[in-house]
């Protein structure tokens, strides 16, 4: 029996890569701009394979092997509370 988790198994090229996904919730986004510039900053961190960020629901949602304390780090220098 395998234990479910947040990494997900896809395949990519023929090649099934295991994902994680990083959850963020942010304080301080009011427009597409304040998420455009969240989005660039966490496509910016090394392993990081997609960020998107949800305007309603406050959050972002990180895929990748990337160290969250880099991702909070982003969020916060792009002048946003990860919270
Ligand atoms: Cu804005």
């Amino acid at each position: 029996m395998q234990g479910e988790s947040e990494a997900k198994s896809f395949t990519r090229g023929g090649d099934v890569v295991s994902q994680e996904e990083t959850i963020l919730r942010i304080e301080g986004m009011s427009c597409g701009h304040c998420k455009m510039a969240v989005e660039k900053a966490l496509q910016a961190i090394p392993g990081v394979v997609s960020a998107s960020v949800d305007l309603a629901k406050k959050e972002a949602l990180v895929t990748g092997a990337a160290n969250r304390d880099a991702l909070v780090k982003a969020v916060e220098d792009a002048g946003f509370d990860v919270v």
